[in-house]
């Protein structure tokens, strides 16, 4: 048994995304997302890879529940496809779709996991960019409905609503950068994909609030920022880079207002897009916060003529993934103790919706070695005075990697990609020695702080 001491009632669980590990892309009604279209047009993911298949998770999902039932896993995180539930983005609910999750909620509480449901994993409709996407405004309400819709249905049973999953990567490599669905590379006027996705939260948190007792978060992907150096140049550049990945999507949630200086995120006057009223409705209190973290960011000032003010270097001296990922974990402690620091009494308490690492060997020391660090950060933000609640590893499976296809691997357990059989690692091992140790859990349900 490892020697990390959590308080009673911290509940370890595992992550996973339905576009990552579903397949069965044309089942039960499901309509197209952005990212059938992106990983289906040739040359965007690492060898033509797509989620057509997966980890087949959509006809497996008994034999799954059953592996994190035998991992003694105290929490499911997974996320719902949005185009399982209206095929086109709006309209009706498909009741196939919401059946598949019915059952899945079921079994999971047939095994004393706990479902914490993601509803936005980054597969929006394809129906709904075609009239837009993010950057038009339409779609939060959409995402309301949206989420009433799932929380009319499984509301008594989940037990934690994640609105969206890191909304920050979603705009920065699908909208700027270009190398995630959708695929645009917007180099100006990005106020308004930021602001719809906020919106979406806000509305969403309305929305699951009426229908379900239980706390609501979203996942931000935290990253800390170490300027390059102490020039001017870094310095405003690492400033610059920490409002958006860091402060961009948290202080209209927890502060009500956009982080100084976020004007530059548009030519348009800011007013015609954040309209009277929507920070109050961004800005309904959460009950958790979640945090997913990978790893710090080097910044320094981009050269004269980048389009962007900033420039990511690679971090040396760390160990790294076999994503080329540094493994720093003190990190981890030194983004909570920076949002506590930030936020102080707004700070609802936290959940690690998300940690963990790219390796491929069933004998994976490795990954062992990561997740404890990540836990000893968590224990020593806790001792700073944190509020820490939970933490789910990424990933249960091997999955697909996004615009790396299959090739990189997060799971506890490996996945034959060919036969899909599932063979535990090592760490799934050493996990479950972590969850089965962990006290009795109360119900989230019934505890207004989540
Ligand atoms: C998460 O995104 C996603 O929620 C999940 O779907 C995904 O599978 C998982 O993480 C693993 O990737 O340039 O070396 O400093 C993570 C977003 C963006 C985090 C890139 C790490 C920088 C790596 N990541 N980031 S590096």
């Amino acid at each position: 048994m490892p020697d990390l001491q959590f308080p009673p009632g911290f509940r370890f669980g595992v992550s996973t995304a339905a576009y990552q590990i579903e397949g069965a892309v044309a089942e039960g009604g499901r309509g197209p997302s952005i990212w059938d279209t992106f990983a289906h047009t040739p040359g965007l993911t690492r060898g033509g890879d797509t989620g057509d298949v997966a980890c087949d998770h959509y006809h497996r999902w008994e034999s799954d529940l059953d592996l994190m039932a035998r991992l003694g896993a105290g929490a499911y995180r997974f996320s719902i496809a949005w185009p399982r539930i209206q095929p086109t983005g709006s309209g009706p609910a498909n009741p196939a779709g919401l059946d598949f999750y019915d059952r899945l909620v079921d079994g999971l509480a047939a095994r004393g996991i706990d479902p914490l449901v993601t509803l936005f994993h980054w597969d929006l409709p394809q129906a709904l960019q075609d009239e837009g996407g993010w950057a038009n405004r339409d779609t939060a309400m959409r995402f309301g409905e949206y989420a009433e819709l799932v929380a009319e249905r499984l509301g008594d049973r989940v037990k934690m609503w994640i609105t969206l999953n890191e909304p920050y990567i979603h705009f920065a490599l699908g909208h700027v950068q270009g190398v995630h669905a959708p695929g645009l590379t917007m180099l100006s006027d990005q106020l308004p994909v930021v602001h719809h996705l906020l919106l979406a939260h806000g509305l969403g948190v309305s929305a699951l609030r009426r229908a379900s007792g239980a706390p609501v978060t979203l996942a931000n992907n935290y990253s800390p920022v170490w300027p390059k150096s102490e020039s001017d140049e870094d310095q405003l550049a690492a400033a610059m880079y920490d409002l958006v990945q860091n402060h961009l999507f948290t202080d209209p949630i927890l502060l009500g207002q956009y982080p100084p200086g976020y004007e530059f995120l548009t030519t348009a006057d800011v007013d015609s897009i954040v309209m009277e009223g929507d920070l109050e409705v961004i800005s309904q209190p959460i009950q958790a916060l979640g945090v997913n973290y990978y790893n710090p960011s080097l910044i320094a000032a981009a050269p004269e003529g980048d389009p962007l003010p900033f420039v990511r270097l690679d971090i040396e001296g760390y160990p790294k993934t076999a994503f080329d990922w540094p493994v720093v974990p003190d990190g981890l402690r030194e983004l909570l103790v920076g949002l506590k620091e930030r936020y102080a009494d707004r700070l609802p308490p936290i959940w690690i919706t998300e940690s963990g690492c790219s390796y491929p060997d069933l004998d994976d020391q490795f990954r062992i070695d990561y997740i404890a660090g990540d836990l000893a950060a968590i224990r020593a933000a806790m001792d700073a005075g944190v509020e820490v609640h939970g933490y789910c590893t990424w990933s249960l499976l091997d999955n697909f990697e996004w615009a790396e296809g299959y090739e990189q691997r997060f799971g506890l357990v490996h996945v034959d990609f060919d036969t899909q059989q599932r063979t535990p690692r090592r760490s799934f091992e050493w996990y479950r020695e972590l969850c089965t140790a962990a006290a009795p859990r109360p119900d989230l349900q019934g505890d207004p702080t989540g």
